[in-house]
């Protein structure tokens, strides 16, 4: 057969980041803190839950569901983010449940961005939204976080990554249809707070702007750092898409169930997409995220919840990260939220010089050479940013820390012993 030639709304989308190096990561089995997952169990209960739903003879878990979410988990998610968002949500109009926070971010897309209509990314950004941007005929329009270092301030934080205020009103135009705003952020971790926020939302009512807003680091936030819901700012319900995700939630990525939560004449063009491509997410996993939550909603605010447990472990792990990094040279920037960390690696240039003749980001080839040689994987920051940016950005990769003790020790093993560094204690 001929050579096929594939749908022109695929061009300048066949690259990506995972699929390029978790395979490499595999491949030289390297100590994995690249890709976001943890490589521990979720809670026992929920895994529970599900065994429950396959297994109880007759179980009509096994089977189709509503195509919209299924009801146990519509309902719950109506009420606990209702209490969040200030909102009277409405389980079968409110709540969309996706395959995971991509599919409600690809239905978002598909649903509500029509040819060469501009949507505003702020860079760094999880990368897919730019191919999906892509594949929806519309135009990625990028505004970097500048680093404004605090005065006298001795820690790097995502903090000192700010918007311009002016440069992100000046990218709003008459094409203007969204802005994504990721908060807490991957790759740097950076928590919006409510003023950077409201600066977006009013340049969103101004403009008459859709956001999409990825949430799904929404309870793994630091040093009391808050995170605020933009779609509970003044005038912002009625044009915002709340994305989440169990996966990141309840330490279950594999399981893919997300949510897409917004009004109802917004939500009705995502539930088309989502009809007529994914129909509905596997019943079990619903089942078993909506008695995860029903669990935590008995215990919201306690510490023995699992929204305030995971990031009080997780906390311990990124400051034993953080220390590593600093010590063995790299510069890391203490996140404020998610479970990611980046750090700076000019000073490694000598050591591990660039091939001369190769365009490739020096970061991509770091982290293949660190995979190779140093048998540990981490992503290069480079993948979340547009490509205009991308060669300004190419000394920094990304570290994941939502591992295992003896994962980090490993890795913490690899680093110290490359470059010469003792533990501290
Ligand atoms: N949105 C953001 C900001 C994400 O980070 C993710 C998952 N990313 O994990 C891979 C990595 O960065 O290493 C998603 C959306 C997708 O979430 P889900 O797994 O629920 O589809």
């Amino acid at each position: 057969m001929s050579t096929v030639v594939p749908a022109r709304r695929l061009e300048g989308t066949e690259k990506n980041v995972w699929v390029e190096l978790v395979s490499l990561a595999s491949k030289h089995q390297a100590v994995n803190l690249g890709q976001g997952f943890p490589d521990f169990s979720p809670p026992v209960a929920i895994k529970e839950a599900f065994v429950r739903a396959i297994s109880e003879e007759g179980s009509v878990l096994n089977q189709y569901t509503r195509a919209f979410g299924h009801p146990p988990l519509v309902n719950i998610l109506a009420r606990l983010f209702g209490e969040l968002l200030g909102q009277d949500l409405d389980p079968l109009s409110n709540v969309l449940v996706t395959v995971g926070a991509y599919e409600a971010l690809f239905c978002a897309f598909q649903a509500l961005i029509d040819e060469d209509d501009e949507v505003i990314l702020i860079e760094p950004f999880f990368d897919c939204y730019e191919p999906m941007v892509r594949m929806a005929g519309g135009k990625a329009v990028f505004i970097p976080l500048r680093l404004k270092p605090a005065e006298g301030k001795e820690v790097a934080t995502s903090r000192d990554w700010q918007l311009d205020p002016a440069e992100l009103s000046s990218k709003f135009t008459k094409h203007t249809k969204a802005i994504v705003v990721n908060t807490p952020n991957n790759p740097l971790g950076k928590v919006f707070d409510r003023a950077e926020l409201e600066v977006i939302a009013e340049l969103c009512t101004k403009h008459n702007v859709l956001c999409f807003s990825d949430e799904v680091y929404e309870w793994l936030v630091y040093d009391g750092t808050k995170h605020t819901r933009i779609a509970s700012l003044p005038g912002m319900w009625e044009r915002t898409v709340s994305i989440g995700s169990a996966g990141k939630t309840f330490s279950a990525t594999g399981w893919k169930v997300g949510w897409a939560l917004g009004p109802d004449h917004i939500l009705r063009h995502l539930r088309t997409v989502h009809q007529n491509s994914i129909y509905h997410c596997p019943t079990a996993a619903q089942e078993a995220v909506a008695h995860g939550f029903r669990m935590e909603l008995d215990r919201l605010g306690q510490p023995d919840c699992y929204f305030m447990q995971l990031p009080r472990e997780l906390h311990a792990k990124r400051d034993r990260l953080f220390r590593c990094l600093t010590d063995v040279g790299m510069r890391p920037i203490m996140p404020e939220g998610s479970y990611f960390m980046l750090a700076d690696i000019s000073d490694f240039r000598a050591e591990v010089p660039p091939p001369e003749d190769s365009d490739e980001p020096y970061d991509y080839f770091f982290v293949k050479w660190m995979m190779e040689n140093k048998r540990l994987a981490a992503i290069p920051a480079s993948a979340f940013y547009g490509t205009e940016h991308k060669k300004h950005f190419d000394h920094f990769i990304r570290f994941c820390f939502v591992k295992e003790e003896a994962t980090l020790d490993a890795a913490e093993e690899i680093l110290r012993r490359w470059r010469g560094t003792r533990t501290a204690s």
